[in-house]
């Protein structure tokens, strides 16, 4: 009847009692298994567990208590982050692989080094001494002396609890019953002095709070220094070369807002691209009322141009019939003058005959030099092929007319021929 009453009183006693909310930290080395345990914990499966990145966070109820628990990576060169959690834990797991008997000394050193810091020290501490299904893995006494335990732990006033254990036995309802019993010794310990660990934590963690604060300000200004110490640099090299730093900036990008919404940006462009069409219409008016009175006259040059080329024409055409006339009247007289050497008089021949033969070669180089009739387009060209030699007595060498040189024609001269 007295137990039942007892019972009663407890079960009135725990439910008066508020929610606690308690973080926990989870440490060890590298490979110890504190992952495994964490997921054992939380009802997942220990086996295959990739190395921890920094941390990992669960969070879990038991009994009245909403437990967060930071699982902290444990290389060598991330414990470094492991003080960053110091200040709002409430307890702590360290795990140990019992089997690595080779790195209890590092072990040893790492707690060691844990419990001394301020914000640890006097909180308590459990001992998960895990990888007891190994071979060769230390039993608890082994483990107490490897790492002197009972000294480190009465030096820096940490209540403490060690328990053999295996990570990978269960998980879930079937854990190790060793990892169980730990955490409910270390929430009971935590529940026992709560308020005071509690004041302690908000304590430290305000304190933590203001220390990062102060550290970003100082960054920040270490920052500023170094920024304004490059651009004085700058400045005076500007000034030394001679030129001014604002040259070089564009106002617009100084002045401008850089994040102004997409439709402002096009609305912008549209109003630029459209004011320099429309310049560019100006500018085009402009250019055609100058160039008027030429493309009058240029119609002029090309007209007469026309009429000059068709002049060429004709003339060619008459010169090519003299030509011809020419040419056929010299065949004639070669035909005779051969016809006279042929017929046997060469061996006797006069002076006249001579000079006859002389003729008759000169004309037979005269007929290989013949010039072919002149195409028309070649009459254009502005050095005619030179036929004077060859020009029919009484005609006239044709005249051929210089062509004016014309100015190259713009767009708008073009459109006006
Ligand atoms: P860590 O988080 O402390 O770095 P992990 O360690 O939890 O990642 O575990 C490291 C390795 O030890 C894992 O093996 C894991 O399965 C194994 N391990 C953890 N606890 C135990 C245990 O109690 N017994 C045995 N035998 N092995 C355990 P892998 O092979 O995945 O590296
Ligand atoms: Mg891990």
């Amino acid at each position: 009847m007295y137990s039942l009453m007892a019972n009663c009183c407890n079960w009135l006693k725990r439910w008066r009692e508020p929610i606690r909310k308690v973080t926990l930290i989870m440490v060890g080395l590298d490979n110890a298994g504190k992952t495994a345990t964490v997921k054992g914990i939380q009802g997942e499966s220990p086996e295959d567990v990739a190395p921890t990145v920094g941390f990992s966070k669960i969070d879990l109820k038991q009994g009245r208590f909403e437990v967060t628990i930071f699982d902290l990576g444990g290389g060598k060169r991330i414990r470094g982050i492991w003080k960053n959690y110091y200040a709002e834990s409430y307890g702590i797991i360290f795990v140990v692989d019992s089997s690595d008997v080779e790195r209890m000394e590092e072990t040893k050193e790492t707690m060691s080094e844990l419990l001394r810091h301020p914000k640890i020290s006097g909180k308590p501490v459990l001992v998960l001494a895990n990888k007891q299904d190994k071979e060769g893995a230390l039993a608890e006494a082994d483990v107490i002396e490897c790492l002197s335990l009972e000294k480190l732990v009465n030096e820096h006033k940490c209540l403490c609890q060690i328990e053999p254990c295996s990570a990978i036995m269960g998980y879930g309802k079937k854990i190790d019953k060793s990892i169980k019993k730990g955490l409910l010794w270390l929430l009971h310990i935590i529940a026992k002095d709560f308020d005071a660990l509690h004041e302690r934590i908000q304590k430290d963690t305000a304190e933590q709070k203001a220390a990062e604060e102060q550290e970003k300000r100082e960054r920040a200004e270490r920052v500023r220094k170094i920024r304004e110490e490059r651009e004085r640099k700058e400045r005076e090299e500007a000034e030394r070369e001679g030129r001014s730093i604002s040259d070089e900036v564009d106002p617009e990008l100084v002045t401008g807002n850089p994040f102004q919404p997409i439709s402002t940006v096009i609305a912008e462009n549209e109003k630029k691209i459209e004011k320099e069409k429309k310049r560019q219409r100006e500018e085009n008016e402009k250019e055609a009322l100058a160039l008027k009175p030429k493309t009058d006259q240029d119609q002029m040059d090309s007209q007469s141009l026309i009429s000059q080329q068709s002049n060429d024409c004709r003339l060619v055409e008459k010169y090519k019939s003299a030509l011809t006339q020419r040419l056929e009247h010299e065949d004639e007289n070669d035909q005779q003058v051969s016809e006279s050497l042929d017929s046997g008089d060469n061996a006797t021949l006069n002076p006249g005959t001579e000079n006859s033969k002389k003729k008759a070669k000169k004309l037979k180089l005269k007929r290989s030099h013949r010039v072919e009739p002149v195409s028309a387009e070649e009459t254009i060209s502005p050095q005619p092929t030179p036929v004077t030699p060859l020009a029919p007595v009484g005609w006239e060498t044709p005249k051929v007319h210089r062509i004016r040189k014309l100015e190259p024609l713009g767009e708008m001269r073009h459109n006006g021929v």
